[in-house]
């Protein structure tokens, strides 16, 4: 006898031949060839060593997981890996420990009339899921059904998905939490170089002889690239820019604590002594950039005395930076989310790299103006998630561009949406408008990691219909669900991710999923069939296929590794950063950008692009005197920790209770002495923290780490106009001792 649950998916998928009976199984649907999900590359072999790269942030150390009677055991960093030699974070080292966690999903679960969530069946999951998606679709237009994904699945498993949605289903808003991180990055290199195109390679970090962190934490954030700075030869200047004196600030040589969100103005202030002393580098501007007598008309307005007053830098500091910046043979400008997560990240990230222009530190050894991105993923998710832009780095605008991916793809060209989706934060405000019913959040947690979190999660309440595909069941955005889709995570699937140097790396499986949690990969295989959509992704048959289908996308574009021929190939190389054709010229294992001057503007030229700083919206005043600033925490903590609180090594190198920094002089005037409970309130939200007195930060300035679920209750919604990223990191806040403790 066939089983109910079998019965229907062989109705379903027609080409499928059932022969057993029983619960539609984890292992049945992972079963190569049956329900046309084609091959699954398992390969857990009893007691080999398996190399992997690490799926936490976008350095992309490799890592050996070694199996004992074919389970993962242990892990440790390879050696012979041209981006972590040897070497791997905390968070690395503990990489397995999320894996085994008791709240992993492991059954789809969906909320009944009664508001709790219950297991059910895949198939009542997927039926569930087109019945409530087509219905609000047929109701409210294919719009009103939107996704949210993710820096942080594999790049194949990005591409269904995002092909999926909006060739399948008839998506046309889909964005990812890259938007959090990286948006501002990605508009500012498409305006000034013409294409999405991060220029760098880690040795840079090696070669540089100044280099310059602006908003960038990389003890903390990135602790092995900052192991390749302290393997830097020439003794080099490292002139950190940040509000406050972080791990990276005290290690480095300089440390220019700037008032918090006056990059801007300090960058303007700095090209402007350049431009004033001659520091230029005229042939290169000449030969390799447009726009540049209109920057220096613009930034003769920035004196050295207005800059001074407005960054609390001094003019002898100033004046420092500049000539260390002319001196420097090899200078090198890097910006993480100090810069990005700004109401001007655009025009901040610009300034950079105009320095870099006009200084010509392009192209060449340890120069370079370099966005360092922050997911294991985010690399793959800003070319090929379909979201943003058009698979590897095209328009949906442009009918030429929806042409040739409709014909590599074998689909028809009329599938694809016309228009780019909305941002983000967007998509949460056509929530509140009513014209977004439908959510399906796949690999992020908004509810904890979104900007000003109360009205987050009253868009989330709004919704008809709420989707979580997670590797938890318990993150602050699962429990809103309606539906719970179990997903396996890092090191139970297969693929491969873009780290921040662009080098293509592969993701290898090393252990089950739990219980009936399956890939995203063929979570999304399977709704396509339950959809009615599966014709169109015969071909996805397994993440391979989809590999080459994506080495295609990207002939031709500046992102081309079309001379990539698989996943061996990779494995063989330690990785291959793009582009990739396969010339000659690019066999070695370290390639950076630009080195012939040639830009992707059809000019070939880079840009200078700048704007009018702006203020802070969010005031502070007497209510709200000091400027919070937020970031990472430590080390150990990964975003809204739903992975890393399951490491109890990881647990006991972070901190216990939330914290809140403070400057000694604030405390005192306050009252405080370290340890007290304060709450913190901004206009929309408070929250409680345990104080932490400290110099780190400067008196009118706190800092509170994201990791802590709370914090985004504070954070205002404002936004960078350019890239729609949020500006994370200054708001208002009021500090004021708690009554009680919590118990
Ligand atoms: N341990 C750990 N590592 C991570 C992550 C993690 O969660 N945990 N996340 C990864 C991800 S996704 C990302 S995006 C990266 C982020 O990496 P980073 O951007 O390096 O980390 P953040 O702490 O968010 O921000 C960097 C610094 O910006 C400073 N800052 C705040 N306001 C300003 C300002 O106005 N101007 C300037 N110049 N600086 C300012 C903050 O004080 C902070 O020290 O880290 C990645 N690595
Ligand atoms: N105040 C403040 N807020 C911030 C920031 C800040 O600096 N300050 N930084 C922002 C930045 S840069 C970022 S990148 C965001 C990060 O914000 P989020 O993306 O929300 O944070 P994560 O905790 O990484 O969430 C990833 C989710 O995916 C799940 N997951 C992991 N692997 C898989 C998988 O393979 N498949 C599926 N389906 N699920 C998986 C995890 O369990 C987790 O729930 O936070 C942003 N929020
Ligand atoms: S630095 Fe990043 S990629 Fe390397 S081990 Fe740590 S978390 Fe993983
Ligand atoms: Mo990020």
């Amino acid at each position: 006898m066939i089983g109910k649950t079998t019965q229907k998916i062989a109705q379903k998928v027609k080409s499928v031949m059932v022969q057993t009976d029983g619960p539609l199984t984890r292992d049945l649907l992972l079963a190569p060839g049956k329900f046309g999900l084609g091959k699954v590359p398992v390969r857990l072999q009893p007691d080999a060593t398996t190399q992997t790269v690490c799926g936490f942030c976008s350095t992309g150390c490799s890592l050996n997981v070694h199996m004992k009677q074919g389970q993962a055991i242990n892990v440790t960093p390879s050696k012979d890996y041209p981006v972590n030699l040897g070497m791997a974070c905390p968070k690395g080292w503990e990489a397995l420990a999320p894996l085994r966690a008791s709240d992993r999903a492991t059954t789809p679960l969906l909320r009944d009339s009664h508001g709790k969530l219950n297991p059910v069946t895949w198939e009542t999951a997927l039926e569930t899921f087109c019945q409530r998606f087509k219905q609000t679709q047929e109701k409210h237009g294919p719009e009103s059904v939107a996704f949210l994904s993710t820096g942080q699945i594999v790049t194949e498993e990005m591409a269904l998905l995002g092909a999926l949605t909006k060739f399948g289903m008839g998506m046309v808003h889909g964005d990812g939490n890259t938007r959090q991180c990286m948006a501002t990055a990605v508009a500012a290199y498409k305006q000034s170089f013409g294409f999405d195109a991060p220029p760098y390679t880690y040795k840079d970090f090696e070669e540089s002889d100044v280099i310059v962190l602006v908003g960038s934490n990389l003890c903390v954030a990135h602790p092995i690239m900052w192991e390749r700075i302290m393997m830097n030869k020439n003794n080099p200047e490292i002139i950190v820019v940040d509000p406050r004196c972080t791990e990276t600030a005290m290690a480095a040589t300089r440390h220019l604590a700037l008032q918090p969100k006056s990059d801007l103005v300090l960058l303007y202030g700095i090209a402007h002594i350049l431009i004033r002393q001659g520091w230029v580098d005229e042939g290169f501007v000449a030969r390799h950039t447009s726009g540049f007598y209109a920057f220096k008309r613009h930034v003769a307005q920035f004196r050295e005395e207005d800059v001074s007053q407005k960054t609390g830098l001094s003019v002898p500091q100033l004046r420092d930076f500049a000539r260390l910046i002319h001196e420097g043979k090899r200078v090198s400008f890097w910006w993480t989310m100090g810069v990005n997560q700004s109401f001007e990240g655009t025009r901040t990230a610009q300034a950079i790299i105009c320095l870099a222009l006009m200084t010509g530190n392009i192209g060449r050894p340890g120069t370079g103006a370099n966005s360092i991105t922050g997911q294991c993923n985010a690399m793959g998710s800003r070319m090929f998630s379909n979201t943003t832009c058009l698979f590897g780095g095209r328009d949906f605008e442009n009918p030429a561009h929806r042409d040739h991916v409709a014909s590599i793809l074998d689909i028809p060209a009329d599938t694809i949406p016309q228009r780019n989706s909305l941002p983000y934060d967007k998509i949460i405000e056509g929530i509140g408008q009513g014209k977004i019913k439908g959510l399906w959040v796949i690999a992020t947690n908004g509810a904890h990691s979104w900007i000003n979190q109360h009205h987050f999660n009253d868009m989330l309440e709004k919704l008809d219909f709420l989707v979580v595909q997670d590797m938890y069941h318990s993150t602050e955005t699962a429990v809103c669900a309606d539906l719970v889709l179990p997903a396996a995570g890092w090191g139970e699937k297969d693929g491969t991710f873009i780290n921040s140097e662009r080098r293509i790396g592969r993701v290898s499986k090393v252990s089950k999923a739990p219980g009936e949690a399956l890939s995203d990969f063929l979570i999304c295989k399977l709704i396509a069939e339950y959809w009615g959509c599966a014709e169109m992704f015969a071909s996805w048959t397994d993440p391979e296929a989809v590999f080459q289908k994506l080495a295609s996308l990207s002939a031709g574009q500046p992102c081309d590794f079309s001379g990539i021929d698989g996943y061996d190939m990779l494995e063989k190389a330690g990785g291959i950063q793009w582009p990739f054709t396969g010339s000659a010229e690019e066999q070695s294992s370290e390639r950076r950008l630009f080195e012939d001057g040639r830009f992707h503007h059809p000019d070939e030229r880079a840009r200078f692009i700048f704007g009018q700083p702006c203020q802070i919206l969010d005031k502070i005043n007497d209510d709200y005197p000091f400027c919070l600033l937020t970031g990472r925490g430590s080390v150990s903590e990964w975003h809204t920790g739903t992975r890393t609180s399951k490491s109890a090594v990881l647990q006991t190198l972070s901190p216990s209770d939330p914290l809140v920094e403070i400057n000694p002089k604030d405390a005192r005037r306050l009252e405080l002495q370290r340890g007290d409970w304060v709450v913190v309130s901004s206009r929309r939200g408070k929250m409680r923290a345990k104080t932490m007195v400290t110099y780190t930060v400067q008196p009118g300035q706190v800092f509170i780490s994201m990791h802590h679920p709370h914090a985004n209750r504070l954070t205002d919604s404002s936004f960078d106009p350019h890239s729609r990223q949020p500006s994370y990191k200054a708001c208002a806040v009021r500090v004021e001792p708690a009554a009680k403790t919590p118990a």
